[in-house]
């Protein structure tokens, strides 16, 4: 920053003295500056907070120190505070492609910058090496063969998830190196669809005709009737269990209405299936359409998916079977039977329905509902079920059915995408995941989505800062050192042993007596000296999260940590397998078989599995160059157009995106050794006596491009360039090897 004081004069001086304190969150001192006098002599822009609670700006007319008179573009003119004006950007950087470009790095130029974009149809900005997508809820004319072709043939430099698509899948051709695409944003920013564009371009590149592109989209269709459902903030929103359980106003998966509405006579008889307001697990939410979606439509569209993906009918049709069985178990009801709330299963048609899809005899799924077997000494006894116990094995068969049903359908796809095609072992992997949640009330989903995002925002911090200054270090580089958020101690609040939160909750789930209360109060015993943790009232904990504090209620915390499928359940799965699909039968034995004992003789828990599953997904992450794209919504109603100030800074402030331009700025992000340098420009030369060690054929390169000498430093073993440095070499270096030498060309690439 030194370095920028000296060769960027005055105004960039603040500039970075701007940034600095934005990302404490603090605010400009002026009189220490002494630069409001240059801001009202040069009548430069600046931004004050209104009364409004908005963003304005304008120019100062005069300050008595303390109170400051703005002049705002629309001619009016308001008195604030002095301390509380930030400088605004030049008009010459509206809307530039990214962020990193602006000399005043504050919250509402940032903010500002965005909205200039979003309100001309420009969704993507850059972030330094995040891409920015701003959800624009409306058809936008930027995707599509020609847009491919545009970023393809780098005949465009402006953000678009296109054009990560198209870094990655260089980054895995050119250098043999597995790629991933990491997509976070709240519910509704537009991961999913962000994800989709992504493989509408690979499959394009990949493609060349043979036919992936459809196969992929179709596979995309079949998972979203299956993973997807209606919520109250997204329409297709991406979710997991929710079968049994559903909010007014939301919907379970799009399959199960889909099914009702557009399935065959002959399916519905087969089925013995009604339409979608006869079933429980449907009708509890009183929302069974969505807005302009005809599901019968969409049925018809699924089955030509399915053919196409090569999941052939009968297969099809134990699938379907799998889902009207989950239909008819939640219209199984029961009934007390003595004193003290034992029940029985009310031998209807919903049983007798459910039982003869599955296979079994009506009465063998009456059992295994309304028992648990318990063992007493050599033999086993049959221990009858409470109204509560019944209604919850029943719930977790259902879910137990629609999990298994899923997983099959996924390997089923992987199967067919790779049948008869080449197979190489390298990838990109596109993970579109939940992003960070704060309700009112957080329960366990909550706590477990913020789990995982906690772990990502670490991989997401490592990528960027930590590696990045270790190595500028390693390699003698001069690195002012940056502050940044290190969430380690967070997640060491969730998984340290014995004495983390999921410790804990195992702990406390294993015991018979415990109740969420005991829980909560067995937290604040172990975790209060955690500077991550809360303690509150009663029931509730909080988590001081890299996004912010959550306030988590343990109601029911115990219980949903606890997997309760019970053995006679699998047992009953398994004895009747013959007519289920075959490798729903094999994940079934597989569970009884391997009915995922820990160490200490209990079942693994949800938590404890979800960890597992984390920690799995962060293994193949950390073997890829990542690439990340943060989604942003820019208002709650899903209108086009609208773009609520505060709602966006709340997700900006989230992701950190201010502190990551900030850091980027100041950072060499392109490292190549001098080896590489100097093979892959070293031929650039124009000298007749080049010299010969790589170092000194790197500095004869830059010295030929003209590249300023404050934007690179030399290493012991690398290269590092400041961002935009190496593409200009690239262009070159391209040019040249299809024997293009326009210099002219050259020049325009380097400004850009
Ligand atoms: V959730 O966490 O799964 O609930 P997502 O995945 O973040 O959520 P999704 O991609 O489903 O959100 O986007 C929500 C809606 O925004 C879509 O149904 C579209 O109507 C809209 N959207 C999002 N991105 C775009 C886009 N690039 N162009 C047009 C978009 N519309
Ligand atoms: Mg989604």
């Amino acid at each position: 920053e030194q370095q920028e004081e000296e060769t960027q004069g005055e105004s960039r001086v603040s500039a970075s003295k701007v940034a600095v304190k934005e990302g404490g969150k603090g605010k400009v001192d002026w009189e220490e500056n002494d630069n409001i006098g240059y801001f009202i002599k040069k009548k430069l822009r600046v931004w004050c907070r209104l009364s409004s609670g908005m963003w304005g700006s304008g120019t100062i007319q005069s300050t008595s120190g303390e109170e400051s008179f703005v002049s705002l573009s629309n001619g009016n003119v308001v008195k604030v505070p002095t301390s509380e004006l930030l400088p605004a950007n030049s008009e010459i950087l509206e809307g530039v492609d990214d962020l990193m470009q602006l000399s005043y790095l504050n919250e509402p130029s940032v903010l500002h910058n965005l909205e200039y974009r979003y309100s001309r149809d420009m969704i993507y900005s850059k972030a330094g090496p995040v891409l920015i997508a701003v959800n624009p809820f409306k058809d936008v004319q930027i995707y599509g063969k020609d847009f491919v072709t545009a970023y393809r043939q780098k005949a465009t430099d402006s953000p678009h998830v296109f054009a990560i698509a198209d870094t990655a899948y260089n980054g895995m051709m050119d250098d043999g190196v597995n790629q991933s695409i990491i997509i976070s944003g709240e519910s509704g920013s537009g991961k999913t669809e962000t994800a989709k564009h992504a493989m509408e371009y690979l499959a394009a590149l990949g493609g060349g005709g043979a036919g992936i592109e459809g196969e992929i989209l179709r596979a995309n269709c079949i998972l979203e009737a299956f993973g997807n459902a209606k919520t109250s903030r997204n329409d297709n929103s991406s979710r997991f269990s929710r079968v049994v359980q559903l909010a007014a106003g939301e919907r379970s998966y799009h399959i199960f209405y889909q099914l009702c509405a557009g399935a065959s006579p002959t399916l519905r008889e087969r089925l013995n299936l009604k339409t979608a307001n006869e079933y429980n697990y449907l009708i509890q939410s009183d929302c069974l359409v969505i807005d302009g979606v005809d599901d019968a439509q969409k049925f018809y569209k699924l089955l030509e998916a399915l053919d196409i993906v090569q999941i052939c009918k009968e297969e099809q049709e134990e699938a379907f079977a799998m889902l009207a069985v989950v239909l008819w178990l939640g219209n199984i009801s029961f009934q007390v039977i003595d004193n003290e709330n034992h029940v029985e299963a009310l031998a209807d048609e919903a049983l007798t329905s459910a039982a003869r899809l599955m296979g079994c005899a009506p009465n063998e799924l009456m059992q295994a509902l309304c028992t648990r077997k318990i063992r007493a000494g050599k033999d086993s006894i049959a221990k009858k079920l409470t109204m509560q116990q019944a209604i919850d094995t029943r719930d977790a068969l259902a879910k137990f059915i629609y999990g298994s049903l899923f997983d099959w359908l996924v390997e089923q796809m992987n199967k067919s995408l790779k049948m008869g095609k080449q197979y190489t072992a390298r990838s990109i992997s596109i993970l579109d995941i939940y992003g960070f949640e704060s309700f009112k009330k957080n329960s366990f989903e909550q706590f477990c989505i913020n789990y995982a995002n906690e772990r990502l925002q670490q991989h997401f911090n490592r990528h960027l800062f930590k590696l990045e200054q270790e190595e500028y270090e390693l390699d003698g580089i001069d690195w002012t050192k940056v502050d940044f958020e290190d969430n380690q101690e967070c997640l060491d609040l969730f998984e340290k042993k014995p004495l983390g939160l999921l410790s804990l909750l195992d702990e406390e789930s294993n015991f018979p007596n415990a109740t969420d209360l005991t829980f909560a109060n067995k937290l604040k015993q172990h975790l209060n000296a955690n500077p991550c943790f809360k303690g509150d009232r009663g029931r509730t904990f909080g988590v001081r999260h890299f996004a912010g504090e959550v306030l988590y209620d343990t109601n029911g915390f115990l219980e949903k940590n606890r997997d309760p499928l019970n053995s006679e359940l699998v047992q009953l799965l398994s004895s009747c397998n013959e007519q289920l699909p075959q490798l729903f039968a094999s994940k079934i034995l597989n569970q009884s078989l391997n009915p995922a004992i820990s160490l200490d003789g209990s079942k693994q828990s949800v938590a404890t599995k979800f960890k597992g599953q984390l920690f799995k997904l962060m293994h193949q992450l950390e073997n890829t160059t990542p690439h990340f794209i943060r989604c942003i919504k820019p208002n709650c109603k899903r209108l086009p157009g609208k773009y609520e100030e505060d709602l966006v800074l709340e997700q900006l402030r989230c992701y950190g995106i201010l502190e990551v331009v900030r850091i980027s700025r100041s950072g060499y992000p392109t490292r190549i050794t001098h080896q590489e340098f100097a093979e892959r420009y070293g031929f650039l030369l124009l000298e007749n006596n080049v010299p010969q060690d790589p170092l000194s054929i790197s500095v004869a390169v830059l010295q030929q491009f003209y590249i300023l000498p404050e934007m690179y430093q030399i290493g012991y073993t690398k290269l590092y360039l400041r961002t935009g440095q190496i593409g200009a070499l690239e262009d070159r270096r391209k040019q040249v090897l299809r024997g293009v030498i326009d210099v002219q060309k050259y020049f325009r690439g380097h400004r850009a």
